[in-house]
């Protein structure tokens, strides 16, 4: 058997290297020459751990070899990227591109699996794209959703042991789907049609939104009430039926502050709490650029002259060096505007950063008269947790009230 993978970012590449791992010849197609010659030198330009070493692997085996046009398989996976545009509506042009490539070399029997996050319908969009191609074919391939449920940062660990929902457009393409995946998957394989599958992916996004939005709805609660939003949650957690997640500075990455929307462009009426939770997660840092300008301010009276703002943290959570759609990275470019000189920004897991000048954590911290705590990542838990400057902790690294 052999299989063709279409995309080499985030998802393609690390599944392609782990079918290929398993013993199955892998062509993995990207548009980009630059992942294409990468791959095949056994490199990576994605920041993942493990993933270098296994690709080396691979390729030195010659299990996965990268090449820019799709080339003839039995089973085609898809992952390439959804965003949405401009009005949040899902732009599923790459998916639709990517199977307009597949088209023209499916033959009969072959097994086509769309892994990348979707709006619901669209694996049967897709089918009734392929065989208004190639009516030749009607009912003789099989089609399914699957989608990809990994956390950045431990990808080739949940690629291999989480659980899977796999959605065929009918039930001998959901089994033959099942069988392909249980070649590389230790975790259990859920069956199901592929609209379920396709909303399951937009719900467990969903789910994780609206739960943060409830943290992040609290600290600001919280913050007007006079209570420590930290120990508040601590406390209610104790609670044998509550489990409230950690309020942050808003909420970032390229899956659950975008997935939503697919809910919500599609049902907009019915979608009130998802749709709402979205808002709240992105006022949250619109909230905290209002809390430090605020500090600013208050800092100025009572000292005469503008504190040294110390901001700490760009990525989009903690420990990992991914800027994407970071709310951090959006509180440091509005508090920039209004504050060229006395701010410092860190961030310890990137080199340098095109517009911040980058700060050591440590040497920010002692120079700050206002230290703002904007992403909870390791280095900041040494810090003094107590000391005579102005503390703003958005992430629960020193635990002060905000
Ligand atoms: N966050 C908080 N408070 C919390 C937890 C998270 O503010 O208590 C923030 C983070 O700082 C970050 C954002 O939420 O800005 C998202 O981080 P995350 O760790 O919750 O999730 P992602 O985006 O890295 O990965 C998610 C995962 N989905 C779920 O946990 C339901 C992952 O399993 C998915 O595969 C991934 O989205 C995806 O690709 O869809």
């Amino acid at each position: 058997e052999v299989v063709t993978t279409i995309g080499l970012g985030y998802i393609g590449l690390p599944t392609a290297t782990l079918i290929a791992k398993s013993g199955i010849l892998v062509n993995g197609i990207d548009v980009n020459p630059k992942a294409v010659n990468a791959v095949n030198k056994g490199e990576i330009i994605i920041v993942e751990p493990d993933l270098d070493v296994l690709v080396k692997q691979v390729v030195e085996d010659k299990m996965l070899t990268a090449y820019l046009e799709p080339q003839k398989a039995e089973v085609y996976t898809i992952a390439v990227p959804t965003p949405f545009k401009g009005n949040f509506e899902p732009d599923i042009s790459y998916v639709l591109a990517a199977t307009n490539s597949i088209i023209p070399i499916l033959q009969e029997g072959n097994l086509v699996v769309v892994e990348s996050t979707s709006p619901v319908g669209t694996t049967e969009q897709l089918k009734d794209l392929i065989y208004s191609k190639r009516p030749e074919l009607e009912g003789k391939l099989f089609i399914a959703y699957c989608p990809e449920r990994v956390l950045p940062g431990n990808i080739i660990y949940e690629l291999k042991h989480n659980d899977r929902v796999i959605g065929g457009v009918d039930e001998q393409s959901t089994q033959k789907a099942c069988d392909f995946f249980k070649c590389f998957v230790q975790g259990k394989l859920h069956k199901t049609n592929s609209r379920t599958a396709e909303m399951c992916k937009l719900v467990e996004n969903s789910s994780r939104d609206v739960q943060i939005a409830f943290a992040n709805e609290l600290s600001i609660i919280c913050d007007k009430a006079g209570i420590n939003v930290w120990e508040l949650i601590e406390l209610a957690n104790k609670h044998p039926r509550v489990n409230i997640l950690t309020p942050g500075c808003g909420v970032g990455g390229h899956c659950i502050a975008v997935d939503p929307y697919f809910i919500v462009s599609d049902y907009p009426l019915e979608s009130q709490i998802i749709g709402k939770a979205r808002e709240i997660n992105n006022y949250k840092a619109f909230w905290c650029v209002e809390k430090i300008k605020n500090a600013k301010l208050q800092y100025r009276l009572e000292n005469g002259r503008d504190p040294k703002i110390a901001l700490m943290g760009m990525a989009f959570k903690p420990n990992i060096d991914d800027l994407r759609e970071s709310p951090a990275k959006y509180i440091a470019q509005k508090v920039m505007q209004a504050e060229q000189n006395g701010m410092m920004v860190v961030e310890p897991n990137i080199k340098e950063h095109n517009i911040f000048k980058l700060t050591n954590y440590q040497e920010a911290f002692d120079r700050a008269d206002l230290v703002v705590y904007l992403v909870a990542h390791d280095e900041f838990l040494n810090l003094p947790k107590l000391s005579n400057k102005l503390i703003l902790d958005f992430c629960g690294i020193s635990k002060h009230q905000v």
